[in-house]
């Protein structure tokens, strides 16, 4: 009967309400929607007033609904009923609204087009327009789910560990079709872990369809059988309707996970860290973070991971690395001169740690990897002349005493412990939006050890004249010493009091 629906749903561009009022339908629909087995299949508000619908052109239309929440993939009828108060158009529409999903997931303004006839509506007016949610997704017709399983570990490559789990499931069909087989497997204590699928075509009579489960998901997972297979579904056709669903269907033989293959390579999840001092100035040039990893297949890596402090990233480092078989360490070797500039003290977070093969393939990944020891960023490596980074001040000035500010002077000290030289120091002024209002630079010479303030006048008139209240960022602030070049840096150093552009 649903299927019937369906037909005349795509045959049809423009229905009365008459037409459809008397068709026989074979749904149900309410707040909590129940499919022939009992199961709940979608729960949302399934009748909705008042949602938005606009036309594209004279005979299509499109249904904006507010929230859906999906409990499981199936087939669904959107009923779009148009009330003027007078005559009702009730316009349907079928449409797949949910992806494979292990858990319940909400969609949020799903997006349903629906052929409407614009013409026959101009002339009415008072329209409130409601629209219902039927599930449509069992066709027990199709064929069925036997309730026979068997299961073995394989393994292809002769190393005595497996290469996937497979499962075996029996089906009885009763029309040819194309069908896909999908089924989710738990362990006892009811982690999802992984899921297989084989899709075919099927002729009548009863079949054995083979699902593999990745034996290295398995491993990876660290938890042992006997396993659960939590659900098996028969989906019918390429748009994959149910045709017959079995929850708790089966329990494997037991297995260790340590019997299915391990990855060509893996973390093992022992780090170290340590301060690296590489010209004996008592400065850290780098951090060197030690990662150890466990290699089955010797070759050409990649290993990449991140720095952070707790709200700043402080550099990405990758290495290409040749790995031998067996537990080995390498180290990746972080800038000090970048931690020192970004002045975030630690401890310090390796995160979005990864290990590629010589293809670029992502074999092992940690999003939140290690923590280092405590740091503090002035052990790290920088000039014997640097910014003090505590130091920014700012005010406006009004030189004539007119009222208004000539120009926004900038200030702050340098932390001097060098013989002296001759040096250059810039910054930019940089509105809410990170526009550039304006850039000053200032040529100084330093004597040795002697403190020093640099001020930079940013003017008033292009504060103006840019039109943005402050607060202001300085940023971009360079050091640099006109011999060897920059010295220090600082991307977002200060932020100035609230001034008005109209102060200027
Ligand atoms: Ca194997
Ligand atoms: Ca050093
Ligand atoms: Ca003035």
């Amino acid at each position: 009967m649903a299927y019937a629906i369906f037909i005349l749903a795509i045959s049809s561009t423009c229905l009365l309400y008459s037409d459809l009022v008397n068709a026989s339908k074979n749904v149900k629909s309410g707040v909590t929607t129940d499919t022939a087995d009992g199961e709940t299949v979608v729960s949302s508000p399934a009748t909705q007033d008042n949602p938005v619908f606009t036309f594209v052109d004279n005979l299509r239309g499109r249904l904006t609904i507010p929230e859906i929440e999906i409990v499981d993939r199936g087939h669904f009828k959107v009923e779009l009923l148009l009330d003027f108060s007078t005559n009702q158009f009730q316009i349907e529409k079928i449409t797949q609204l949910s992806e494979v999903t292990q858990a319940p997931k909400p969609i949020s303004e799903p997006s349903v087009p629906v052929d409407v006839c614009k013409a026959d509506m101009a002339t009415k007016s008072g329209a409130t327009h409601a629209y219902k949610l039927l599930d449509e997704s069992v066709l027990p017709d199709f064929g069925k789910l036997i309730g026979n399983y068997s299961d073995i570990g394989i393994d292809t490559d002769g190393d005595g560990f497996y290469n996937s789990l497979k499962l075996s499931v029996g089906v009885q069909i009763h029309k040819p079709s194309s069908y896909n087989i999908v089924a989710w497997l738990k362990n006892a204590s009811g982690t999802q872990m992984v899921w297989a699928s084989a899709w075919g075509k099927l002729e009548v009579g009863s079949h054995t369809i083979d699902l593999l489960f990745d034996g290295l998901i398995i491993r990876d997972s660290g938890l042992n059988g006997p396993y659960n297979i939590d659900r098996v579904e028969l989906r019918v056709g390429d748009d994959e309707l149910l045709g017959d669903a079995i929850d708790n269907a089966y329990t494997t033989a037991v297995y260790q996970y340590s019997q299915f293959d391990a990855p060509m390579v893996s973390f093992t999840k022992n780090f170290s860290d340590i301060g690296i001092d590489t010209d004996g100035d008592g400065l850290y040039d780098l951090l060197q973070i030690n990662v150890e990893l466990d290699v089955q297949e010797a070759g050409t890596y990649t290993v990449m991971g991140s720095l952070d402090s707790s709200d700043s990233i402080s550099g990405t480092v990758r290495q290409e690395v040749q790995l031998l078989t067996g537990s080995q360490s390498i180290n990746l070797d972080f800038d000090g001169q970048q931690i020192f500039q970004d002045r975030k003290d630690g401890p310090y977070y390796l995160r979005r740690l990864r290990v590629e093969d010589a293809a670029s393939n992502k074999i092992d990944f940690i999003n939140e990897a290690y923590t280092t020891g405590a740091y503090t960023y002035i052990q790290f490596q920088h000039d014997d002349v640097s910014i003090n980074a505590d130091s920014y001040r700012d005010q406006g000035l009004d030189i004539d005493n007119d009222g208004d500010f000539d120009s926004l002077r900038v200030e702050f000290e340098l932390n001097n412990a060098g013989q002296g030289g001759n040096y250059r120091a810039s910054a930019d002024l940089v509105d809410e939006n990170g526009k550039t209002i304006g850039h000053k630079e200032l040529s100084f010479t330093l004597t040795a050890g002697n403190a020093f303030t640099v001020t930079l006048d940013f003017l008033g008139s292009e504060i103006f004249q840019h039109g943005v209240n402050g607060p202001y960022q300085v940023s971009r602030v360079t050091l640099i010493d006109t011999e060897s070049g920059v010295i220090d840096y600082q991307q977002n150093a200060h932020t100035t009091q609230a001034y008005s552009y109209t102060d200027f």
